[in-house]
């Protein structure tokens, strides 16, 4: 780009600044200089460093403002406000937490909504119409989320042209035989850009045997979409291939806010739910869960309609056996592992002595699952989702004082082996091994946990971090640097788009 046409386009920002402003009147001028020093600190834009630069330029100071709002899932308006300033004030761990997607040098996209596709050579692995069918799904993983549409055409040049080869096919990147380089893309342009190819010599299936073609093709279809490797090992831009369960398989989070906040989000919520699918394992088989129509109304609402509110404020949470457990006004949410689908209950329908969840968590290491509702507790065997004999038992056999008449949250965690209770802005820690309360507590959460507020209505454990909800808002809390490293909204869990 010549060095005239960099000053027509800073000249063109600025005016465009000046038709929209971009900070809120009621953000003071000291949130103002750290939201500056936030956004170039976490989201300067390649070739844009010089913060003098960055001072004028306010349509990108707009525009990374934007990529924040969507990553965090606050409303994106490319406006300062006070909400936005908040989540840049929670405490961090340091640069390389904030994002773990990547997006390549220049942030390369699609400027247009229909993506055109083709496959001009297919392995022999599999059959045609099984290619045409796994890489259509595989694009779908994406147009499901954001607003961009693939169509498959079968002559002439496409915008992404796909093939299977193996060796030299026609590129400087031959490939190397089984194994190693699977597939590569080209980021997103004209000529190559997009353009993926798969290496031949791989064994190409649509099971856990070989190599799976829908999860390496949505993989390469995320470069070619501008999306680069992601350090989240459950990221599907990971650098290596696993295989995982493709059956309901949907974008991992990591890539869904690497995706969104290159393209923004699909603005159609979903309006029928994702199919349920069969638990794994030795899980006796699929369960009576029904969406629940109550006979006799509830004092409390209903929350189904609630699933995709960015209100929705959280009673609990657990996992159970790698699903996740989300509790609400005497019913859940359930969300698969491995289907990644959502199933919605009345929890009296599925353990009749529980009538509403305060609080819940799983010692994995026991396979047993506790619900807390006022002053007692029950202990559920997680294999097959019943009560235990001998429950409930009260609060106090816990070592919590008669006072307490209800817990707020509970979660367990697994490198400690300490179970915290959550009560008012207090808690308490139970060691699992010794089988008894610690000695000085309840202590202040603000003291222990900062960055979390005072209070917690929900409490999780998920891959190493800890999830603490107040309202509608929960930390991603690193336990090991002791600060929050990411602020999300609840319903972020609940498939909603
Ligand atoms: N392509 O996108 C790649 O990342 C190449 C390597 C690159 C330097 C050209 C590649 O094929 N990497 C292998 C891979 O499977 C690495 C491996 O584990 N053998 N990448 C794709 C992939 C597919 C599905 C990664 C994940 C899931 N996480
Ligand atoms: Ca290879
Ligand atoms: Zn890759």
């Amino acid at each position: 780009m010549s060095l005239a046409y960099f000053w027509i386009v800073l000249l063109g920002c600025l005016s465009l600044s000046h038709a929209a402003p971009t900070i809120a009147p009621t953000v003071s001028p000291e949130d103002e200089g750290l939201a500056e020093g936030y956004l170039s600190r976490f989201y300067a834009d390649v070739g844009v460093t010089n913060s003098s630069v960055r001072r004028i330029v306010n349509s990108s100071f707009s525009q990374d403002l934007q990529t924040m709002q969507a990553f965090f899932g606050l409303q994106v308006t490319g406006v300062l406000n006070n909400e936005t300033v908040e989540v840049m004030k929670a405490p961090r761990c340091g640069v390389s937490d904030i994002s773990r997607y990547g997006h390549f040098a220049g942030k390369p996209k699609w400027e247009k909504r229909l993506i055109t596709y083709r496959i001009t050579q297919y392995t022999q692995d599999l059959a045609q119409s099984q290619v045409d069918a796994t890489i259509a799904q595989a694009f779908q993983l994406y147009s499901d989320i954001i607003p961009l549409d693939f169509k498959q055409v079968n002559s002439g040049t496409a915008d992404i042209m796909i093939l299977f080869e193996g060796g030299h096919h026609g590129d400087f990147y031959p490939f190397d035989g089984a194994n190693g380089v699977l597939a590569h893309a080209n980021s997103p342009g004209r000529g190559q850009g997009g353009d993926t190819h798969f290496d031949d010599d791989e064994r190409w299936t649509l099971t856990q045997r070989g190599v799976n073609l829908l999860l390496v093709a949505a993989h390469e279809f995320g470069h070619a979409l501008g999306l680069d490797h992601s350090r989240d090992r459950r990221a599907l831009m990971y650098p290596n291939y696993h295989y995982v369960n493709t059956n309901g398989y949907r974008l991992p989070d990591d890539d869904k806010h690497g995706v969104q906040a290159l393209y923004g989000s699909r603005t159609s919520v979903p309006t029928t739910a994702p199919k349920p699918q069969p638990p794994p394992g030795p899980d006796p088989g699929p369960e009576p869960e029904e969406p629940t129509e109550d006979p006799n109304p509830d004092p409390l609402p209903n929350p189904r309609h609630e699933q995709c509110s960015r209100d929705l404020v959280f009673d609990a949470a657990t996992s159970i056996r790698g699903d996740m457990f989300f509790f609400k006004n005497g019913y859940y949410w359930r969300k698969s592992a491995t289907a990644g689908g959502i199933r919605f209950t009345k929890v009296n329908t599925k353990w009749s002595q529980i009538n509403s969840v305060d609080a819940a968590f799983e010692v994995p290491s026991k396979d047993v699952v506790y619900l807390f509702e006022g002053r007692q507790y029950w202990g559920i065997r997680a294999y097959a989702k019943t009560v235990i004999s001998g429950f409930p038992k009260s609060l106090t056999n816990i070592g919590l004082p008669s006072s307490v008449s209800k817990v707020d949250a509970a979660v367990y965690v697994p490198t400690t082996r300490k179970i915290l209770i959550f009560v008012n802005n207090q808690y308490w820690s139970y060691d699992e091994g010794r089988n008894q309360m610690d000695f000085g507590y309840p202590r202040f959460i603000t003291q222990d946990f900062p960055g979390i507020g005072s209070k917690v209505d929900a409490a999780f454990e998920n891959y190493g971090y800890l999830y603490f909800s107040n309202g509608p808002r929960q930390s991603e809390y690193d336990l090991q640097c002791k600060s929050v490293i990411r602020v999300l909204l609840n319903y972020g869990w609940l498939n909603c788009y």
